[in-house]
């Protein structure tokens, strides 16, 4: 008899709809002593979170958070809402002894982001926040490689994220769909949003980020706001941020994020350059690593393009026959196939709360660097 691991999701938006698939999921691919129980899902709109339910196989729903939270038949509290309900949402469910798993990024600020690190690590059960691109098969195949020194001692990181999606003024802001907008909901724009991934990569590959220097811009500067017809406030979220790094290893960095990268939909790259090799990923390449071995014979040195696709490479035997491809949703599949694996055996498998205050501590510091206009110096803590 597997034992039950009965979740309880806050959130019926995009995110909520990825975190569903992957618990319907999780089971047919995935092997583990416990069963996934989708026991309940939680939207404080009643007519939208009935039907969520019915579409995704949740056994019940709540329109409180609260109620949610309280309820003694849930283990794990995944929490898919705006950034600025999170706070109170995860505070309250490790409070009441449950496991929980958050978007990122974790907080709307560092201070908030601490104390939650801080409670979740007093329950001394695992948590997940899911960054989940470290869950891409190529890009887990980079961490091995850089893990077993085939690039040897990196002198550079270079990172990007840039989407497309902002760019026309008339895009408002706001609301259930747009919040990542506001900032009064996201707490900050692309560094939060987008750049939160590309940090959290680099600091798996690469370790702690030491200083940076920044700057953003917000290129409209009013928009309209969503749900409130004729009301037109100010933009007050980053539109795009570029940053120079030092990490702690020396390695010297630059990361670049935009939602106004016309023809950009979610390129995401990395690429480290180190003294015996390199390896570079592109997530519009999903199943692609470029990997360059110097110490390769010199005639046939070049990049080679490693498709992530073989039933040896990371996650690909839980899938299809090699070569048959995966994508988006498979990454968050992962990233839960690794959460529950952390439940039972113990083992470090997740970026937890304390990775991802890491990560907010380097998105602040970003953010202070653009506003003051020099170098921040970052100290990461343990
Ligand atoms: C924003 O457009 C967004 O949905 C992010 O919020 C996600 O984290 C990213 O993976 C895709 O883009």
């Amino acid at each position: 008899m597997k034992k039950q691991l009965r979740v309880g999701l806050i959130g019926c938006g995009f995110m909520g709809r990825v975190h569903s698939n992957a618990y319907r999921k999780l089971g047919n691919f995935f092997d583990f002593n416990h069963e996934i129980v989708m026991q309940a899902v939680c939207s404080n709109k009643e007519a939208e979170v009935v039907s969520f339910a019915e579409k995704w196989g949740w056994k019940s729903y709540e329109t409180d958070w609260q109620k949610l939270v309280a309820r003694n038949d849930i283990d794990l509290i995944d929490v898919c809402v705006p950034n600025n309900l999170h706070y109170d949402i995860v505070m309250a469910a490790l409070g009441s002894g449950k496991i929980v798993a958050c978007e990122k990024p974790l907080a709307m600020d560092v201070e908030q982001a601490r104390e939650m690190t801080d409670a979740a690590r007093k329950t001394g059960l695992p948590s997940l926040v899911w960054f989940n691109y470290r869950g891409v098969p190529a890009v887990a195949l980079a961490k091995i490689l850089v893990d077993e020194g085939k690039i040897g001692r990196p002198f550079h990181y270079r990172a990007k994220y840039l989407q497309d999606w902002t760019i026309s003024a008339d895009v408002p802001q706001g609301g259930d769909t747009l919040w990542r907008l506001d900032s009064k909901a996201a707490g900050s724009g692309v560094t939060g949003d987008l750049l939160a991934h590309s940090i959290d990569l680099a600091m798996w590959l690469n370790g702690p980020i030491s200083s940076v220097c920044a700057m953003t811009e917000t290129f409209i500067k009013e928009r309209k706001v969503q749900d409130e017809p004729g009301k037109v406030m100010p933009v007050t979220i980053d539109d795009a941020c570029a940053f120079l790094a030092r990490f702690e290893n020396g390695t010297l960095a630059t990361f670049e994020s935009t939602r106004y990268a016309r023809g950009r939909k979610n390129q995401h790259t990395l690429e480290i350059n180190g003294e015996k090799g390199a390896v570079a990923f592109d997530l519009e390449n999903f199943h692609e690593l470029g990997f360059y071995n110097h110490g390769d014979d010199g005639r046939f040195r070049g990049w080679r393009n490693i498709q992530v696709w073989d039933s040896d490479h990371p996650y690909m035997k839980h899938w299809w026959v090699p070569g048959c491809g995966i994508g988006y949703e498979h990454t968050h599949i992962h990233t839960l196939a690794n959460f529950v694996r952390e439940i039972e055996t113990g083992e470090r498998m997740v970026p937890d709360f304390n990775d991802a205050l890491r990560t907010q501590i380097v998105c602040e510091k970003v953010l202070d660097s653009a506003k003051n206009q020099q170098w921040e110096s970052i100290e990461l803590g343990a």
